[in-house]
């Protein structure tokens, strides 16, 4: 062979070789890495490799419209940042606007487990709890699709914390949310709970807090994070009972060691949630008294209270136009009652939605 034949057959082979290569890579990254599994929001007949849906507005939610509809998870579309990953905003292709929470690589393991405890948690429906409508997975990219609440979290609308992070769209609060708004979040969150504690298998939440209650559009509570953290951090295994929560909602019995969580544990937070509502003061924070001395929340409504100063306690900013003296003093009555100390005197959540349903707004 002359040096052109030589020449000529090597730039052909290397050409072959990259048209095979170029080919090759090609196809494999157009083949799906696994088959995206969809889930509507009926979730109890859905199996792994399934992609069925009872609801027809979901008809299904893959990856690849996750992706399209996050712009491959723009950071423009962040809305929140969780412990397991970053919260997206985006609106699928039907139109409706949901909350993609986009799952580390790390956060879980056992996905045969996970899977039936997203299963129980899909098929909540209560409108006092955030729904969670769906959940994708395609090769590392794990995804769980929940409604959009609109208002965002309750803390920020309390303590006016809203960050740059947040949402631009969704502006600081410019007036607080007024005794009635309030009275109706409460009155939410308590039927949410009860509902929660009454299913055949009841779930405990064990972390009720102000950050962990979203807002719908029309200021309606919902509860988040309803057993997914729980899930997540046991690697799905079943959904944890161990006492746990936030400082400042937690209540006695676990800081003195209890191990498991109870619905009493939770009563106790909700407690918590009522008096911060209330007062519009940060049940973590210390109160300082007029005499300088630091106190709890608690105590220190408790005092107010037992000085005949009610209306003091109720956050500064909160209208005193139409605000009963008699209402207020319920609405604190409960607080206290699902704060004792001993977990056995606390009322139940059915008790509590029945007394705060005797409080008009
Ligand atoms: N459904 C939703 N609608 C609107 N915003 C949401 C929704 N879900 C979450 N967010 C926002 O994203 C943030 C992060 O949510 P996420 O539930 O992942 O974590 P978290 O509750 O802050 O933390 P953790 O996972 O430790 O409980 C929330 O604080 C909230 O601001
Ligand atoms: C609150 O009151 C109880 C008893 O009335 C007391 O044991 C506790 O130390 C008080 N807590 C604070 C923070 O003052
Ligand atoms: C009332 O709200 C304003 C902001 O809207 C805040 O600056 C002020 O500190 C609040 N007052 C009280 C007593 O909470
Ligand atoms: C609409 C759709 O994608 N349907 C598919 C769901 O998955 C089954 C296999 O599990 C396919 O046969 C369907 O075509």
């Amino acid at each position: 062979m002359d040096r052109t034949t030589v020449a000529i057959f090597s730039v052909t082979a290397c050409c072959v070789f990259i048209i095979i290569f170029v080919g090759a890579s090609c196809i494999w990254w157009r083949r799906p890495r696994t088959s995206p599994i969809s889930l509507g929001s009926d979730l109890s007949s859905v199996s792994i490799e399934d992609n069925v849906s009872f609801e027809p507005s979901l008809d299904r939610i893959s990856m690849a419209e996750l992706l399209e509809a996050t712009r491959n998870f723009d950071p423009e579309l962040i809305i929140g940042d969780g412990s397991f990953g970053l919260v997206y905003k985006a609106t699928l292709f039907n139109g409706l606007t949901v909350a993609v929470k986009r799952l580390g690589p790390d956060a879980f393991q056992g996905f045969r487990e996970f899977r039936a405890e997203l299963e129980t948690l899909g098929k909540i429906r209560h409108p006092n709890i955030v729904r969670l409508l769906g959940y994708c997975e395609s090769g590392f990219k794990r995804a769980l699709v929940h409604e959009f609440m609109a208002k965002g979290r309750l803390d920020q609308w309390l303590h006016g914390t809203f960050s740059l992070e947040d949402d631009g769209a969704r502006s600081p609060p410019r007036t607080r949310l007024s005794w009635v708004t309030r009275l109706n979040i409460i009155k939410g969150v308590a039927s949410g709970l009860f509902y929660m504690h009454n299913l055949d298998t009841p779930i405990i939440h064990r972390d009720i807090k102000a950050s962990n209650v979203l807002l719908d559009l029309n200021f309606n509570a919902r509860i988040a994070d309803f057993g997914i953290a729980r899930m997540i951090e046991n690697s799905g295994t079943h959904a944890s009972t161990e006492a746990g929560g936030t400082m400042g909602y937690m209540p006695p019995e676990y800081i003195q060691g209890a191990t498991m969580a109870t619905v009493k544990g939770d009563v106790y937070s909700f407690g918590i949630l009522m008096l911060e509502v209330a007062t519009g003061r940060r049940p973590n924070w210390p109160v300082i008294m007029e005499d300088g001395i630091e106190t709890s929340l608690i105590n220190w409504t408790a005092e107010m209270v037992a000085q005949n100063k009610i209306m003091q306690v109720i956050d500064a900013n909160i209208s005193r136009e139409g605000l009963k003296e008699e209402e207020v003093a319920k609405v604190i009555r409960i607080a206290t009652m699902c704060t004792t100390t001993s977990p056995r005197q606390r009322p139940e959540m059915k008790e509590v939605v029945e007394l705060l349903a005797g409080i008009s707004s």
